[in-house]
């Protein structure tokens, strides 16, 4: 893959568009732009290559569990993915190639990681400030940053004062050689259940710590034959139809999730997965949740499961109370060395946590997480209040249990264009969104999560502290495509520059 970076020297440059990361999102934003005839952008990326969620994820098994023909641009296909569900590697090589063939490798300013974006609501114009000092300002700026990228490192008491080898999922260390040691890897999420039978054969002992065990069906995973391929790639709308056939049959998934009723028929299954590969009653039990299930996400895995059956693995469901320099106690008081401790313990998925070293100031000088003191929200999770010409992807309430994320990222790019025409037929330097108009939005998206699993009382990244759902989608991704296909113009303010304030 040739790829040239382009150095980040550009102070002072000014733009229309400033779009914060080079992930799914800020990729597939940058491509629209180039489509509508916007040309004057840049993509700011904090790291040195181009990447989101799979160039950070590269630890043993990391793969997408949506099928690789439904999670990827539906207007950039590829008939060549090798198998249903692509590791990380396969999309991070797709994502970069969609950065070529689309000439985005221009627009990207590497080592460029913003802290600090402030509005001139004089200018309507916002200054994005790079932890160096660099500066641009931009008319708009959207942020493809994606909700789960800082990793959540846990509060174990002594973990510091451990002398081995401690690493993060998404920060795996590929040069600690697992050979012969005694690893603890913590969490039993989405990460975990790949990584954990990757890594049980070559390690002398394994040990599981798991808090709350996770719902797992079936990953029904294959390699696409060579006659697949040629049809993908010759027989023409056969690629379109196998990405439709896809996306319905994740859309179905959402029946359970809103219907609780129907979510029991679900956890039936799940337990019929467990009894297949799970022969010891007690290890059963420890490994059936007790929640229900879709209120976190639901895994998919063959493999997960019977690497409990392996002699030198061992799930550790008592709490862990200390870690020493060369070992984890638990609750019960067993004491247990290792020479490793990997953390699958997710990410900071709250806003409010994970951009805590990021400063947005909209106008009369508030801060967005002061208005997100109550919860992070946005009118269809893409503009805020008091916060002009700033645009999310993936932003709050449009996450998904059961589908792909990339139909929403489409749906959300195509809005965020929309808005863009408009602000220039409009001649308009400003577009703000309405406050009752979120207000309003945000009420029917909390009546909509209502009697879905996630108001089932269990804990979940999807809430927030205090049990508010800020990131769920509460319908189906088609609703929301249909949603967001308009921008009506009553729903925001827009302001010519000679509206501005003085
Ligand atoms: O993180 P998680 P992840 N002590 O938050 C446990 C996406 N993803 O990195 O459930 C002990 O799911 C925690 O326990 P509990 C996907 O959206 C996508 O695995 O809070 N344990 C849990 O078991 C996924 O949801 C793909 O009780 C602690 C685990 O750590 C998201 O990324 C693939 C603890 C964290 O699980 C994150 O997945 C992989 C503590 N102090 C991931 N703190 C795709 O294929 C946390 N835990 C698209």
């Amino acid at each position: 893959m040739s790829y040239q970076h382009t150095p980040t020297e550009m102070s002072g440059e000014q733009v229309q568009v400033a779009i914060i990361g080079t992930g799914f999102s800020g990729l597939c934003m940058a491509i629209k732009l180039l489509e509508a005839g916007i040309t004057n952008f840049v993509l700011l990326e904090k790291k040195d290559q181009i990447g989101g969620t799979w160039r950070d994820n590269t630890y043993p098994g990391c793969a997408c569990d949506v099928q690789s023909h439904l999670y990827s641009y539906s207007f950039e296909g590829n008939p060549e993915w090798s198998k249903v569900f692509s590791g990380w590697k396969e999309i991070q090589d797709y994502t970069l190639g969609c950065a070529e063939k689309y000439g985005l490798n221009k627009y990207v300013r590497t080592n460029f990681e913003v802290k600090s974006a402030v509005f001139d609501e004089t200018q309507g114009v916002w200054t994005l400030t790079s932890v160096d000092g660099h500066q641009v300002k931009t008319q708009t700026f959207v942020m493809g940053t994606g909700p789960l990228h800082v990793p959540a490192i846990p509060n174990l008491p002594g973990l510091d004062s451990f002398k081995g080898e401690v690493f993060h999922s998404a920060e795996w260390n590929h040069d600690f050689n697992m050979k012969g040691k005694k690893v603890a890897s913590i969490g039993t999420g989405g990460s975990a259940i790949q990584y954990v039978p990757e890594i049980a054969p070559e390690v002398d002992q394994l040990y599981v710590y798991q808090r709350t065990p996770a719902w797992v069906l079936p990953r029904n995973e294959r390699a696409y034959t060579g006659v697949e391929k040629w049809m993908f790639r010759n027989v023409p709308g056969a690629r379109k139809m196998y990405r439709s056939m896809l996306y319905w049959m994740n859309e179905s998934r959402l029946l359970p999730i809103l219907h609780p009723k129907m979510a029991n028929l679900l956890s039936k299954l799940a337990k019929l997965h467990i009894r297949k590969y799970i022969k010891d009653p007690e290890l059963r039990e420890k490994l059936t949740p007790n929640y229900t299930i879709g209120c976190k996400r639901i895994l998919i895995s063959n493999r997960y499961l019977p690497t409990f059956n392996r002699s030198n693995v061992e799930l550790v469901t008592d709490g862990i109370q200390s870690i020493g320099e060369d070992h984890i106690v638990t609750r019960d008081g067993k004491k247990r060395e290792v020479d490793a401790i990997i953390l699958g313990t997710g990410f900071h998925a709250d806003p409010r946590n994970y951009m805590k070293n990021f400063t947005i100031q909209g106008k009369d000088g508030m801060k967005l997480l002061d208005a997100w003191k109550e919860g992070a929200e946005a009118y269809f999770g893409i503009t805020v209040k008091g916060f002009p010409n700033m645009f999310q992807l993936v932003g709050p309430n449009t996450g998904l249990g059961h589908n792909s994320v990339i139909f929403m990222i489409e749906s959300q790019v195509h809005y965020v264009i929309e808005c863009l025409k408009k602000m220039k037929a409009k001649n308009a330097q400003t577009l703000e969104v309405k406050p009752d108009v979120q207000a309003g939005f945000n009420e029917w998206v909390q009546a909509g999560l209502k009697n879905t699993v996630w108001s089932s009382g269990c804990a979940s990244w999807y809430l927030q502290d205090d049990g508010k759902n800020f990131t769920i989608w509460p319908g189906s991704t088609w609703s929301y495509r249909l949603k967001t296909r308009n921008v009506p113009d009553q729903s925001f303010y827009w302001k010519a520059l000679s509206e501005l304030p003085s």
